[in-house]
């Protein structure tokens, strides 16, 4: 046997042997899914390959049987992981950077499987065999032909195996390369991985068939009907029988009809037909333009509320089932998203069959990302680099032509972080050619010469600012800058989801809805790549960078999503749903009205109810319906409030007036009643419990006794009402946050954590003890060890029947010139008060900018159930704007009163533990509970990528009271 050509795999060709790209079509031709059991083999490079291994007689029996699709280093990670380990690397390349070479270390999977032509499989026209996704490189042969090579991991190949193929058994050989010169352009943040990913299958091509077809369905704003014109092969006729349409190829006919858009995704069954085949597509009309520098869609502008989306699934990595895929889709729409960038590759092409269907806005992103050239000054950056372009425009191509007929694919994105060059000014000016029907995005390109619109990620919200007035800075091009400055302005990525936050979306949205160039953005990101794993005694955990020992990587930056790996939205998704709710609802108690704005783009508001409850206490006392007319996108209705709430009486607690807009029926991804905007307006304060004293504080043995509280030596609170606790004692610090512990500045974390601050390290040091008539007065200054600055504390004990009062007087002594953490007290209390019931804000966390979606009411949870699952731990699970919590157990109740508002966690593990916690599993339940009552929390921000807590959510040090009651009852 003659020794394999492998110049492929290093060569920047895109590929040999392969068929034109075209769209990805649902057809009655016949096919046959070659997905399933595969032979594979797992090879160290190319110099330990099975020579051979294509030949039909080939013996592989005794070789390892894998899936296909799947990824190979995804299996039997908890146990002996046959195939190797996932590797993360978000910027750097893992391999020398030396193009377009790859290391001799180059895992190549083999593959081989054999089939059995089905009888009845069609004799005359072409038998394609078509790959949606193999990364990295790929060589095929059928019945030990070689067909050809490909490259381009996340885009479709196909190979004409007609001529090799014969009746009854064949057999189909694939080598896989990990790495390959196309890794130098697939440098994306997330896992490296390999294998046939995505499904393979054999696709009849019929003589006089549809090859391709390209579906032009706009829609007219001004006389509502939509312009339809397929291009297929001649001859072939179309048909939408829902719209009485008969034409033929080419031909071009105007009916009236609905349009499509993400809020009303209409689509209209169609089927173009030659005397051999028949395709089924599902045409959505729409119209997309940019105008006077906007970005419209049928005539309007959009508002993109969107994320982006990386494909994961915690136990198979970037194989997703549709299930998978739809349930993306669900939990967006169910949270107000309207917008997916696909980053940054094209996805799954049955993911846009279901952003047709759902409705979303789509921007389809390239499989392309040389950003690991940034580390060398761009040079020999493939993206400027001429021997490249064919692969660029290969790419590109691909893409287009596969994705065309997709109503939701609105603009086409170049790819994400390749920097400037001619060859994505190719690609663009090709797309632009093909397809004028969609704009064009790229954020590399701050010139934007060849883009549609201006895009850019993680800029701060002041500049976001300028960029709406048009007062940006200019290009580095002078010639290009009136060019940029009138293009509309997205924000490709912005609130990096990592950990706990991104603070600060509220603010961004509105800019967002001041500017109309503005036109909003895509959160960094969807989802958490978290690696599902289990520890020997079965604890599920998730895996980052390093967790698989490899020598190069990037933590836990892989883990930023807005929902966990397991898809369970985190905060931050339930703050996104509220920042960007479609319906504005503002209660105003002054005025007795109810504001509704609809900020929809094109749908009414008639698939919604509105429905109001007014609570005294936490307690439902009234509710209703309101009626409302059905609101055109941008209007709004201002009703009074319901008669009934004209006389409610004396109020037992505080009392809000709840506007709810749910859903009316189901929806493909939400039942009738899901909520999906709110507003809040107080109608009565309660009288707050006053602090007060009575009570004298005496000493007592070894300590100081006031009414049922026992006091150490030390003046720290040892007992209340019998419940033994070790006292509230002033707490600066936090578990420091992504947020905290990364920036493109100075992470506030190091600050925190200096030599000379040292705020996880604080000593108490008391100055002076009183106990008199008026209760006990501990004066204490706390500071860390190497520190000058300190705080002074001074605690105010004061009794009142079975209350215990405590007023907190803090003083910064010296320099601190940076935010805290936090300002509050912490105290160990008895582990069986697990049950927790708070007045305030909630269900959720919240924090100064990421507040938005709590809303006051009585809660109740459990420990377990306040803390948030982040997969780095962190500071969470902080409950706002809270009046009184009480935590049951043990026949005892705790509550914490607050004078008027106190911020509270209340965790089985302290901060310290949180801290230094890796993983969730790291993390072991103490014999008591930490509860932190705070006055005040540092705001969440976005600094692990982009900016910091805006000054107005900062926690500043300064003098400072707060005041907080305690009762104990049996
Ligand atoms: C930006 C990348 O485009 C994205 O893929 C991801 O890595 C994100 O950052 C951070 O999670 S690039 C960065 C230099 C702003």
């Amino acid at each position: 046997m003659s020794r394999t050509d492998f110049t492929y795999v290093e060569s920047v060709s895109p590929g040999s042997g392969r068929r034109d790209p075209r769209a990805a079509l649902a057809s009655d031709a016949a096919a046959l899914s070659l997905d399933g059991d595969w032979r594979f083999r797992l090879a160290a490079g190319l110099h330990d390959t099975a020579v051979g291994f294509e030949d039909p007689a080939f013996d592989a029996e005794d070789w390892d049987v894998l899936a296909v699709p799947s990824m190979w280093q995804m299996h039997d990670l908890d146990g002996d992981a046959p195939y190797g380990r996932p590797a993360y690397t978000n910027v750097v390349y893992p391999f020398p950077v030396d193009p377009p070479r790859v290391p001799d270390a180059n895992p190549t999977g083999e593959y081989r499987r054999a089939f059995t032509l089905p009888t009845d499989w069609p004799g005359t026209g072409r038998t394609v065999l078509r790959f949606e996704g193999v990364d990295s490189a790929f060589a095929v042969w059928v019945n030990g032909i070689r067909l050809g090579d490909g490259k381009g991991s996340r885009l479709p190949t196909e190979f004409d195996a007609t001529d090799h193929l014969r009746p009854g058994e064949n057999t189909v050989a694939v080598r896989v390369h990990q790495w390959s010169a196309g890794s130098y352009l697939e440098d994306q943040d997330m896992w490296w991985l390999s294998g046939i990913f995505r499904p393979v299958s054999l696709v009849h091509r019929p003589e006089g068939g549809i090859e391709d077809v390209f579906v032009h369905a706009g829609y007219d704003h001004r006389t509502g009907r939509g312009d339809l014109r397929i291009e297929a092969p001649e001859g072939a006729r179309v048909t939408v029988p829902e719209l009485g349409i008969d034409i033929s190829a080419g031909e071009t006919v105007s009916v009236a009809v609905e349009p499509w858009t993400a809020e009303t995704p209409r689509l209209y069954d169609a089927e173009v037909a030659t005397a051999t085949e028949r395709v089924s597509l599902r045409i959505g009309f729409r119209t997309v333009v940019v105008e006077d520098g906007v970005l419209k869609v049928n005539g309007r502008r959009i508002l993109l509320r969107g994320v982006n989306r990386h494909e994961w699934d915690p136990d198979q990595g970037r194989t997703l089932s549709v299930a998978t895929m739809r349930r993306d889709l669900e939990v967006m729409k169910r949270h107000n998203v309207n917008a997916v960038r696909t980053s940054h590759y094209p996805p799954d092409r049955r993911f846009l069959d279901l952003c047709d269907e759902i409705g979303v806005w789509v921007i389809d992103e390239c499989d392309l990302e040389t950003h690991g050239f940034v580390f060398h000054e761009w040079r020999n950056n493939p993206s400027d680099v001429p021997m490249w372009r064919d692969a660029y425009l290969d790419r590109m191509a691909r893409m287009v032509e596969r994705d065309k007929n997709h109503a939701s694919v609105i603009m086409w994105s170049l790819g994400n972080e390749s920097h400037t060059g001619q060859n994505l000014a190719a690609m663009s000016a090709w797309a632009k050619e093909r397809d004028p029907g969609r704009p064009i995005h790229y954020e590399g390109d701050w010139d934007s010469g060849y883009v549609d619109v201006y895009s850019r990620m993680y800029a701060d919200h002041a500049e976001t600012d300028r960029i709406g007035h048009q007062t940006e800075e200019s290009t580095k091009d002078p010639a290009l800058d009136g060019h940029r400055r009138n293009l509309p302005f997205i924000l490709c990525e912005y609130a990096h989801a990592m950990g706990n936050g991104p603070g600060g979306m509220s603010e961004y949205q509105r800019l967002f809805e001041q500017h109309q160039r503005c036109q909003g953005g895509f959160i960094w990101e969807w989802i958490d790549h978290g690696v599902r794993r289990r520890t020997d005694d079965g604890r599920e955990w998730f895996a980052y960078g390093g967790d698989f020992g490899e020598p190069l990587h990037d933590g836990n930056f892989v883990i930023d999503g807005l929902v966990f790996p397991d898809r369970e939205p985190s905060p931050g998704l339930i703050e996104f749903k509220k920042v960007v709710e479609p319906v504005r609802i503002t209660v105003d108690p002054g005025s007795r009205r109810i504001t509704v704005e609809n900020l929809r783009d094109f749908a009414d508001t008639g698939d919604l109810e509105f429905t109001w409850a007014v609570e005294d206490g936490g307690d439902v006392e009234h509710s209703g319906g309101l009626d409302l007319p059905a609101l055109d996108p941008g209007n709004a209705a201002i009703v009074q409030f319901p008669a009934v709430l004209a006389d409610l009486g004396e109020p037992r607690g505080e009392r809000w007036l709840t506007v709810r807009a749910v859903l009316a029926k189901d929806e493909p991804w939400a039942e009738a009643g899901h909520e999906i905007a709110w507003g809040q307006g107080r109608l009565a304060a309660a009288a707050g419990p006053v602090p007060a004293g009575g009570a004298p504080a005496e000493a007592a043995d070894r300590g100081y006794r006031l009414g049922n509280a026992a006091f150490d030596a030390l003046g720290r609170l040892t007992a209340i009402g019998g419940l033994e606790l070790d006292g509230p004692r002033l707490d600066l610090w936090r578990a420091p946050t992504d947020n905290d512990l990364r920036s493109w500045h100075a992470p506030l974390a190091d600050t925190w954590k200096r030599e000379t601050v040292g705020l996880h390290r604080l000593e108490h040091k008391v100055l002076g003890i009183e106990a008199d008539g008026e209760g006990l007065t501990v004066a204490t200054r706390v500071a860390a060890g190497a520190a000058e600055i300190g705080m002074g504390a001074v605690y105010k004990w004061r009794s009142e029947g079975g209350r215990l009062w405590l007023t907190v007087e803090v003083e910064p002594q010296g320099d601190w010139d940076f935010p805290l953490p936090r300002l509050g007290v912490r105290a160990a209390v008895p582990k069986e008060l697990d049950d927790v019931t708070w007045f305030g804000g909630g269900p959720g966390e919240a924090y100064a900018d990421t507040r938005d979606a709590a809303r006051v009411g009585r809660f109740r949870s459990t420990v377990a159930g306040m803390q948030t699952p982040y997969v780095f731990p962190q500071e969470n699970g902080s409950r706002i704007d809270v009046r009184w919590a009480s935590l049951s157990g043990g026949g005892r109740t705790l509550t914490v009163l607050g004078a008027p508002h106190f911020a509270f966690t209340v965790r089985p593990w302290t901060s310290e533990d949180l801290a230094a916690a890796r993983h969730r599993t790291d993390l072991v339940e103490r014999d008591r509970l930490y509860l932190n009552l705070d006055a005040g929390l540092q705001g969440m921000g976005s600094a692990a990528c982009g900016p910091g807590v805006l000054p107005e959510h900062r926690l500043l040090p300064r003098a400072a009271a707060f005041t907080l009651g305690f009762e104990v009852a049996e």
